[in-house]
């Protein structure tokens, strides 16, 4: 069905409010239609997830005040030539296969057209995916159902500019067993209208890089190309956490392969100038021309950002309150002091306070310490570097050497600078940014402070006692709250940091095995088993696939391999009777009863990144379920600290206790599958 509306060359760019916490106000989101239009960004998708009317309460119709804020904000966009976007998510509570519930979705939208809104969007995300009694006799899976509500609801619609669909697996880390396989993502591929389109967020919520091979493989399944809703400066995740670097790994190659591409931002609406700024940047910049510099569009966003910073033409700003102080003073003049001459301090006394204006370069430093998801800025980079050398590098005993305090001094200068950026920020005139920056830069500060006290005391110039390591600090000594205290607890993933474990840029191919692998497969067990138990002790099953003396079930033997070669393995066996009966344990084992099939994975250290061992993992278990399989289980030794890790973390493999006797040191996972 052709949609009169619709124009399928126009790429979709702009902004979705798509966030978890505090919607934005109408005041905030006109300002952002402003500032869209200005640097050539042309959509708003509507889509706070805390609205009441918009998620938990998507039947009810808006109110007369309501619809008048709507009204007016949908002409506010028309003014400004940007595409209004109104999505609703009714998922959490809707039953699909309720004429009357479709009915409501229909009468909500038709109530939301009438307001002047020409662009719609059903939302399916962060929702269950077990469907009720009720939807499972109408539907074949939760695919069809929510393929089934949207087209109905667009083509009730008619006309619609343009329509977006938010599928429930709506990054490639969610789609199983993988995204050309997912049978959800070839559902919708197939059968939802052409005129819709489909919201995409990359390999991950949060991705890191999107690659053009990856929106290939996506366009392939969905049958069109997606509209990228890109969570890089989103942040409603981490209260500690802002994101003010620019829109970065995302080649411009990917424009003409992309429908649109919407950022989910800061909650906070005044700490979003960057973000937008340099998309609008990249969607101008084209691949053929000049490029796209991530570092040069940050560049001329903060020089812009800069006049914002000392604007006092703002509600809340500094004349702002200034003129409220008149007003007041117009009403009550005997209880203010406006009348009288400003206040000159004599000689000798104090004199009067004035704030340092904010530089260009305490814009920068605030980037680099509020970067990007997965990336610090050079200066908070090195800030870590230097911090982390002068740990290392001081001998107790010793007098600290010339070098170390040389690198002591620069660090300290570094800190003082977050010190003198905080003072200049805090006399900002413009105090609507300023207060949403404010939890934020606090944090740093005290986060730095703590830092540069024990810089001090290593170097012998504080009493340790004094600031940090005192045995009864003051709250601001232990950070992070309850939270914070859980995350300590837990092993690796708790302590993850950019620093010291930065994300993985390396790009993995998972393909079946074939027999020219053998040797790197017997490679690879051999130098895990020596970095394990050297003694090959308790004897698996799982060492007869690895050892490749036993041949993994048809389908179920993949390999990975980087830029170096093979790097890891995963085998199964569908039915690991026989040889369990070949290796001298009792065939009728109960374990084998419940968990006929065996999987056995094994990754070369180098591989830190957990994803290719998980991806492969799960298009194994997709293959022994294909195969009829009830369960399946691995095998691990206590030594295999990693393995045993891995697959506690995955979740679904539970231990199975066993008979001393014939585990040995051996620990068993199993699931049902
Ligand atoms: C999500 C949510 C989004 C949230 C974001 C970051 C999508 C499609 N949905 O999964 O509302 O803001 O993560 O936390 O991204």
């Amino acid at each position: 069905m052709s949609t009169p509306g619709r124009d399928e060359t126009r790429f979709l760019s702009g902004v979705v409010e798509g966030f978890y916490g505090r919607p934005w106000t109408m005041e905030q989101r006109t300002e952002l239609f402003k500032r869209e239009h200005m640097w050539g960004l042309n959509t708003y998708l509507y889509a706070p997830k805390d609205d009441y009317k918009h998620r938990m309460y998507w039947r009810e119709l808006y109110s007369p005040e309501e619809a008048e804020q709507l009204v007016a904000l949908i002409s506010a966009a028309e003014q400004n030539q940007i595409e209004f976007i109104y999505a609703i998510s009714p998922g959490l509570d809707i039953t699909f296969s309720n004429p009357r519930e479709v009915a409501a979705l229909k009468r909500k939208l038709d109530q939301v057209k009438q307001f002047g809104c020409r662009s719609f969007s059903l939302l399916f995300d962060d929702i269950e995916t077990n469907m009720c009694p009720a939807d499972k006799e109408a539907f074949s899976s939760f695919a069809h159902a929510q393929v089934a509500i949207t087209n109905e609801v667009y083509q009730h619609l008619g006309d619609a500019k343009t329509f977006l669909f938010c599928p429930t697996d709506y990054c490639a880390a969610f789609c199983s067993p993988n995204v050309p396989q997912s049978s959800y993502l070839q559902t919708v591929g197939e059968k939802l209208l052409p005129g819709i389109d489909i919201l995409w967020t990359g390999p991950k919520v949060v991705s890191h890089k999107i690659s053009v091979e990856s929106i290939e493989e996506v366009t392939a399944v969905l049958k069109r190309p997606p509209v990228i809703w890109d969570n890089i400066h989103a942040n409603d995740y981490d209260p500690q956490r802002m994101f003010l670097g620019p829109y970065k790994d995302r080649p411009t190659e990917l424009i003409p392969k992309l429908r649109g591409v919407l950022t989910n931002p800061n909650c906070e609406f005044y700490l979003n100038f960057v973000a937008i700024h340099t998309l609008a940047t990249w969607c101008k910049s084209s691949p053929a021309g000049e490029g796209y510099s991530a570092q040069e569009a940050l560049r001329l966003a903060l020089l812009d950002w800069m006049q914002e910073f000392t604007s006092t033409d703002q509600p809340g700003g500094a004349c702002e309150s200034a003129s409220l102080k008149k007003e007041l003073s117009d009403e009550e003049p005997m209880q203010t002091d406006v009348s009288e001459s400003p206040y000159v301090p004599g000689p000798g006394e104090n004199p009067l306070y004035t704030a340092e204006p904010l530089t260009l370069d305490d814009l920068n430093l605030l980037s680099d310490l509020f970067y990007l998801p997965y990336e610090h800025g050079p200066t908070a980079r090195m800030m870590l570097e230097e911090l982390d050398w002068l740990k290392n590098h001081r001998q107790a005993a010793a007098a600290p050497t010339e070098e170390w305090c040389g690198r002591a001094g620069k660090f300290d200068g570094m800190c003082e600078g977050v010190v003198q950026m905080f003072n200049r920020l805090s006399n900002v005139p413009n105090r609507r940014v300023l207060y949403d920056l404010y939890n934020y830069i606090c944090d740093i500060k005290s986060g730095v402070g703590l830092a540069r006290a024990y810089v001090k005391t290593l170097g012998g110039q504080n009493q340790p006692s004094a600031q940090l390591l005192n045995d009864d600090p003051e709250p601001w000594g232990f950070r992070g709250g309850l939270s914070g205290e859980f995350q300590r607890m837990l092993p690796g993933h708790g302590n993850r940091d950019l620093f010291k474990h930065p994300p993985m840029t390396a790009v993995y191919c998972i393909r079946p095995y074939c027999t020219e692998d053998k040797v790197e497969v017997q490679k690879i067990f051999k130098e895990m088993q020596t970095e394990g138990d050297v003694r090959l002790q308790p004897k698996l099953i799982s060492d007869g696939l690895s050892s490749c003396e036993i041949p993994p079930s048809p389908q179920c033997a993949l390999v990975v391999e980087d830029d170096f070669g093979v790097c890891g393995y995963a085998l199964a066996l569908t039915d690991a009777k026989q040889a369990a009966g070949s290796d001298q344990r009792p065939g009728n084992d109960p374990l084998l009863k419940d968990y006929p099939s065996l999987v056995v994975v094994q990754v070369l250290p180098r591989v830190t990144d957990p994803s290719p061992a998980k991806r492969m993992i799960s298009q194994l278990l997709s293959s022994l379920r294909n195969s009829g399989s009830r369960g399946v289980f691995c095998e691990l030794r206590q030594s295999d600290r990693r393995m045993l890790d891995f697959f506690s973390k995955l979740g679904s493999f539970k231990h199975i206790p066993m008979d001393k006797s014939l585990s040995q040191d051996a620990v068993f996972m199993a699931t049902q599958l």
